[in-house]
């Protein structure tokens, strides 16, 4: 385990992922030693309020590096991309930001000597020619978004900090996730999280995948548990330094909505494919995310039953 005293940098924390992580490390390591940083303010009052904020634009190395000198970061996650559906309609900002952003502050942490960096992957690493079921950590990549591109150049880079640096950088090839608190912004797993907000307020959703399109995915506290569950692993035990496979379900717009009908019987779907269609049919059906399990304990604890159920309950929640 890390010293709690560690201050630590969470670039990109307004995102789906950063306000939950950010709220979670600062519940481990103090309010005050988890500096949130974000091009824009995030929306969410809980994180704004609870410890420091740093308006960042992570592709801005000079003011990155001055919050290094500032904080003197011992641990850094930089979560900051352009995702997958996002990426299309500007194929060239999406790699500038995707891979400078990565070096920005891959070339900061050695600089500053900052002991782990986290920086997530994708299933979006996988193309076409990758097997569809079981998809293995190590098997045939040729990604066609140019998000997927960026997150496997990525991987190599992060293995290569590694090698040829010693820099401790750790990462997950996440699937989908879906969490209740934020929403997700341009990726082509959104609609997993979009059903349900549409569940509640009117019943009825139009999908943008078709209805037998099975996609890995993930609730978002098995997505936390993983990623400091890896960052909080011996050194020693993460062995793969490009970027772990990890998987917790797999379902389809149809299968949700069965889920969902659990507890809205009257809930209906209808389907119009968009060009996230294509994408995601060149993605994975399910990942075998056995180095993950072997390497340091990975097992999540959401199916999809279990996560409808507390989807909804904590939706309905802050509708209140
Ligand atoms: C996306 O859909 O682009 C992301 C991802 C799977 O990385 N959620």
């Amino acid at each position: 385990m890390s010293n709690t005293k560690d201050t630590i940098l969470v670039v990109g924390a307004g995102g789906q992922l950063g306000s939950e992580l950010t709220m979670e490390l600062r519940k481990l390591y103090g309010d005050a030693n988890v500096v949130a940083s974000d091009i824009q303010t995030p929306k969410s009052e809980e994180l704004r309020e609870s410890g420091p904020f740093e308006t960042l634009d992570v592709l801005d190395k000079n003011r990155l590096g001055e919050l290094y000198s500032k904080y003197k970061f011992k641990q850094v996650y930089h979560l900051a991309a352009v995702l997958s559906a996002t990426g299309e309609k500007n194929p060239k900002f999406a790699w500038k930001l995707n891979m400078d952003g990565l070096f920005h502050v891959l070339d900061a942490a050695l600089e500053h000597k900052v002991e782990k960096v986290y920086w997530p992957s994708s299933i979006a690493v996988f193309g076409p020619n990758t097997p569809r079921e079981n998809t293995p950590q190590h098997t045939v990549m040729d990604p066609n978004t140019v998000y997927g591109i960026s997150k496997q150049a990525g991987e190599r880079w992060c293995e290569y900090y590694f090698e040829k640096y010693g820099l401790d950088v750790r990462s997950l090839r996440y699937p989908g996730l879906i969490g209740y608190k934020a929403l997700p912004g341009g990726g082509t797993t959104d609609y997993a999280v979009d059903i349900y907000h549409q569940a509640l307020a009117q019943k009825t959703y139009e999908c943008f995948l078709s209805e037998n399109t099975y996609l890995p995915m993930m609730y978002m506290p098995d997505a936390l548990k993983a990623t400091l569950d890896l960052m909080h692993a011996p050194a020693e035990q993460v062995k793969v330094r490009s970027s772990y496979n990890l998987s917790a379900m797999s379902f389809s717009p149809k299968e949700i909505t069965e889920a969902i009908q659990k507890h809205i019987p009257d809930f209906t779907i209808s389907y119009k494919p968009d060009s996230r269609q294509q994408i995601a049919d060149s993605w994975p059906k399910s990942i075998d995310d056995s180095a993950a399990r072997q390497d340091w304990n990975w097992k999540p604890q959401f199916g999809l039953d279990e996560m409808t159920e507390d989807m909804l309950v904590n939706l309905k929640k802050m509708q209140e």
